[in-house]
Order: C-alpha cells, then structure tokens, then sequence
C-alpha cells in the first residue's frame, strides 16, 4: 500500500511546466479554434462592483480604478450587465436610450476611458444588448403610445380594447402575472413580458430591426468586442396572438423561445452586425433546449457563436413551486446528468457555455456549495475547479471568485429586485403565506448575488462611502479581496490558479469530456482528452468523506495538476476524498 502526500507547492510547480510547453500541443488542435471558445469570461455587476462618486451605486470610473484587480485575475473578457440610459426598474434591463449611459454610471467619456483601459490589459469588452424590450421611458414608446397612427406605433406590439381581451400571456413580473397592459390614451394593450415599465420591442417591424443594428455598430465601431444577448430567444413572436397552443400548457417559455421568424432575425444581424467584426455573441438560451440549441450556435447557419441555457439552474426547485428550493439539497445526479448531457450536445459541432450563478441567481456557493464557514473555502474552490475544467466557456460571476455568499435578507424592505418586490405583492394579494416566500427567498433571490463586491474590511467593505443601494454581506470582515490577496491559500488565489491551469492546458478547454462512475451520488468525476493527453477531475461535492475508485481503462494516476487542500490521499487506485475535495491530476 502507497500513500502519497503532495504539497500543493508541487501543483504550482507543474502548473508551471505546462505553461511553458502547451505551445506544441496547441499547434494541434484544429482550426475551428476561436478566442471565445478558449477565454474566460468574466461577469461584472456595475451597479454593484466599485463606487467612485460616493452616491452609494457601482459607476464606470469605479470599474476603471480596479482594473488591475480584474487584470490580476487573468480572465479574457469582462461582459458588463447594463450601462446604458435607463430609469432603473430593472437595474438597467430597461433602456431608455441605447446609445448613450445611465447616468449614475458615468458619462461616454468614461465608457471609452474604460474600454481603452481594458484593452490596454488584453481584456476584450463584451456589453448587453436588451433588445426584447425597451423601457417605456425610451422615445420610441413614449411616441408610440401617443397615437395608432403614430410612425412608432409600430415598433411595440398592440391590441386595440375593441377586439375583446387578447389571448393571456405570462409576465415575468408582473403583479397580476398579465403580459398585457391596457392604456388608455388610444384604448389598446400593449405586451410586456417582464414589466409593465419594459414594454416588448416589435421585431416584424423591419424598421426597428435596422434601428438595432445601427445601434450594435455603433458599439462595434467604438471597439465593444460582443454581446450578452438578454432573453434573445423570446424576439419573435406570432403576431396573431392565439391562446397558447396546447402543446406549451405549462411551459410558456418555451412557446417564448420558438418564434415563428426567430431565426431569420438572428441571421440578418449576424449580416448586418456581427459578421462585419471578429466578435463573439452568446444568447441568454431562456427555453432553448438541447433539441432547438444548434439553430442558434451552429457555425454554418451564421446566427450566434454561443448560448447558456437553463437547465442547470432549474435543478433543485420544489415541483410546480418556482423560486423556492428544496431544503434538502439538490440531487448530484441530476447535475451530473444536465452538465453531461450539455457536453453532448456541442460534442460535434457548435459550443458551449459553463456558469454556476450570475445577476439572476443566488451565490454559487450558497446554492451548489456550502457557505457554513467550516466547508465554503473548500465548496467554493471544488466548484471553481468544476467551472474551469469543462468543455465550455466558462462564464464566472463577480465575487464568486472571493466565496462571497447569499445575504439572506430577512425582511421584504431590504430587497430592492423588482421580481421579489413584484412576487411578494403578488403572494400577499393572493393570500398566499408571505413567511414562506421570504424563507424561499433567502436562498433563491437574485438580491443575493446583487450585494456590494468586498473590497476590504473598511466601511461597506470599501465599495463606497456613502450608504451602498443594496447592504454589505457582512461577511465582508472576512471575505475580501485585500485579506484574500495576501493569503497564498485563499479562495481568491485558487481561482487565479485553476485560470491558469484552464489555459496552460488545451485539454482541458477542447478535450473530449467523459463522465466517470454515473452512479456516484457525491462524487462527480470525469477524464477530459486530447490527443494523447488525459487529465482527471474528481470533485467531492458532498461534506462526507469518501473514496473514489479510479477505474482500470483510464490509465495511471500521474502528477497532481491542482489541489483544493492541503493533502491527497492515493492508495493504488483508490483516491481519498475529504470534504469538498477537488483534484486534477495529470493521467498516463
Ligand atoms: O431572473 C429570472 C428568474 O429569477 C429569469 O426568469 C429572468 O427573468 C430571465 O432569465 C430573463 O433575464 C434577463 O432579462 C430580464 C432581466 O430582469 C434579467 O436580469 C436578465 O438577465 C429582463 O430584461
């Protein structure tokens, strides 16, 4: 019987080495190379990142200040929620000038400091484009209510009161849950999907589509290297309004998701925008499944270069019970089983994307780790070490990189989101039990991922001066950057390590994924292949100890790659996992 104890010293050592000779192996790998497919992406929350006039809310200059902390990172892109012009219903997912940015972010003078800053540093610049809907403060809709025959009448979707109630639709936000709005001045409905202050944009209007694409390049000519593409899958719609056909009773978001001209819009932007730039694009895949995901990724229909979908995040709801989790956890397998799943479907042609949390999300930790302080070092990096091992492109959200966790707000005041604001007028209008919504969404709640970034452990841990718009985790004592920078162990540091360990290795971005053990309810194993180099990554995703049998046809255990913890435990080919355990380990 052999025990090994490797220090992680000697990971970094190896880490090393490979940078130095990936070059050869790189050169192997086909042409269908593309940055976007080899970078990480790194999501930033402005509103909520670094505030440098001291009125409480994220700014552009803020972001400026700190980009020698993104640059540290040695991520590739920054994709930034939005900047642009807009009352704030939905922090900025309601534009109201599309060419211009929102006032408490800054001015244009600061955009372009920030996208020269950036480039400066080699990160590419990728914005969100919020073309489903504007707000109904933009010119367009405020034009457009005023009159039916007003010249952007058109450029919204309308239903004159005298043809009856048109057929229901599902707001996202909406107190009633209605996607339609009577208004008065000209006695129509108008659709929104999200709320009532973010009215949908009408795409069969081929003017407003060219006013889109103008408005893409002009960001593209400023230099922007892409776009985030919020709910792009829901931009088409059957303009007759029927009821919802039988087929999407219970699921109105996949009848979102299958427009009739969908496709057809797709690809005259990509004419029109995006094939004039070397640029990358990634749709927010909302309904989109494994079935219909090629129509939008697959190189040769020249549409998107990627989407994220949803599957993922649906895994541990309650049935039937939207936002509220169950408290026994989710089940491994079923994770093991979307992320396999998803792997296949880009096994071939097109690809994808890999992300834990995001600014509609709970912390990754809280939600698929373990915040309790004895397991959220350990959780928090097994999770990166997941994140950064796929084949996809990760898409890492801000402050997850810290361990930063939920705040789990215990009263309906200190939540500022408009969907659980609008969802607890919704519950209590419906006598529904209001101490069991905010139980729920103390783990669910997009808030949770919205708190301040923990810079120090300074006043609103060094985010601002003046009162923060959403409260400091106040976990912030701890969990920071200026603490998480001088340990050499921190949550902070390991990142930067599984970065550079994604781009030392071409396997680990472009190497065939195979799952280990499907069985395993804790352990999450797989090989990632390329050419002749195999690496291993086994993630012990449960706070139990356990053994992980590395099975005979995958070859030998050779050096460890990286490490959560201090020590690893091999005893031929059995592999000791503690707590949250992660390894890579290089196979021969
Ligand atoms: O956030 C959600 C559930 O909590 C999603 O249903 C979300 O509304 C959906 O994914 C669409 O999200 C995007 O568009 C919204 C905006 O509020 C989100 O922040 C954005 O990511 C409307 O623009």
């Amino acid at each position: 019987m052999k025990n090994i104890k490797l220090p992680t010293i000697l990971s970094i050592l190896f880490i090393s080495f490979f940078m130095i000779t990936n070059k050869a192996s790189a050169q192997k790998i086909d042409n269908d190379r593309k940055w976007w497919k080899e970078a990480v992406v790194y999501q930033i929350y402005p509103r909520s990142f670094k505030d440098s006039d001291g009125d409480g809310v994220g700014d552009l200059k803020g972001i400026i200040s700190k980009l020698d902390y993104i640059k540290s990172l040695g991520i590739d892109v920054v994709w930034l929620n939005p900047i642009f012009g807009s009352p704030n219903d939905d922090n900025g997912y309601d534009i109201s000038d599309y060419r211009g940015i929102m006032k408490e972010f800054g001015t244009m003078k600061d955009f372009d400091a920030l996208l020269k800053g950036m480039h400066e540093r080699k990160i590419k610049m990728v914005l969100d484009l919020v073309v489903n809907h504007s707000s109904d403060e933009h010119k367009w809709f405020q034009e457009s209510r005023k009159s039916r025959d007003n010249p952007y009448r058109n450029y919204y979707h309308w239903w004159d009161a005298e043809r009856g109630k048109p057929a229901h639709r599902f707001s996202f936000f909406d107190v009633d849950g209605s996607a339609w709005k009577y208004d008065s001045t000209t006695n129509a409905y108008y659709l929104h999907y999200f709320s009532r202050k973010q009215p949908d944009l009408n795409w069969e209007n081929p003017k407003l589509r060219k006013e889109i694409f103008d408005m893409m390049n002009f960001w593209f000519k400023k230099g922007v290297d892409g776009f985030r593409m919020d709910v792009i899958s829901a931009i088409s719609k059957d303009t007759t309004f029927p009821e919802l056909p039988a087929k999407y009773h219970g699921d109105f978001v996949a009848y979102y998701a299958d427009g009739p001209h969908l496709h057809e819009y797709l690809k005259e932007m990509n004419k029109e925008a995006l094939s004039k730039y070397y640029v990358m694009s990634v749709a927010e895949g909302l309904g989109v499944t494994t079935e219909t995901a090629h129509n939008f990724v697959d190189p040769d229909r020249k549409e998107l270069n990627m989407l994220y979908h949803f599957e993922g995040m649906g895994i541990g709801y309650l049935p039937g019970q939207f936002k509220h989790m169950d408290p026994n956890g989710y089940s491994l397998l079923e994770f093991k089983n979307v992320y396999t799943k998803w792997d296949s479907v880009f096994a071939k042609k097109g690809w994808g994307t890999v992300y834990l949390g995001n600014h509609d999300q709970p912390r990754m930790l809280t939600r698929w780790g373990n915040d309790a302080p004895k397991y959220r070092e350990a959780s928090s990096k097994m999770l990166t070490t997941f994140l950064m091992t796929m084949r996809a492109t990760p898409y890492y959200y801000f402050g997850d990189e810290l361990g930063m966790s939920n705040i789990k707000f215990d009263r309906i005041e200190d939540y500022k989101d408009i969907e659980t604001i609008n969802m607890y007028e919704k519950t209590k209008n419906e006598n529904g039990d209001l101490d069991y919504f905010l139980q729920g969404q103390k783990i669910s709640a997009r808030d949770n991922g919205r708190t301040p970034f923990q810079w120090d452990d300074s006043k609103n841990a060094g985010f601002s001066n003046a009162t923060p718009w959403l409260k400091v985790n106040p976990n912030y004592k701890k969990v920071n950057v200026a603490a998480e920078e001088k340990d050499p162990n921190s949550i902070l540091n390991y990142f930067k390590k599984m970065v550079k360990l994604r781009k030392a290795l071409p396997e680990l971005v472009y190497g065939k994924y195979e799952l280990l053990d499907k069985e395993n309810k804790t352990v999450y194993a797989y090989t990632r292949t390329l050419d002749n180099k195999k690496v291993l990554v086994v993630l012990n995703f449960s706070k139990m100890p356990t053994t992980f049998d590395m099975p005979k046809n995958i070859g030998t255990a050779g050096q460890v790659l990286i490490n959560n913890l201090k020590e690893i435990t091999l005893q031929k080919r059995a592999i000791k996992l503690q707590p949250y355990q992660a390894l890579v380990i290089r196979l021969n």
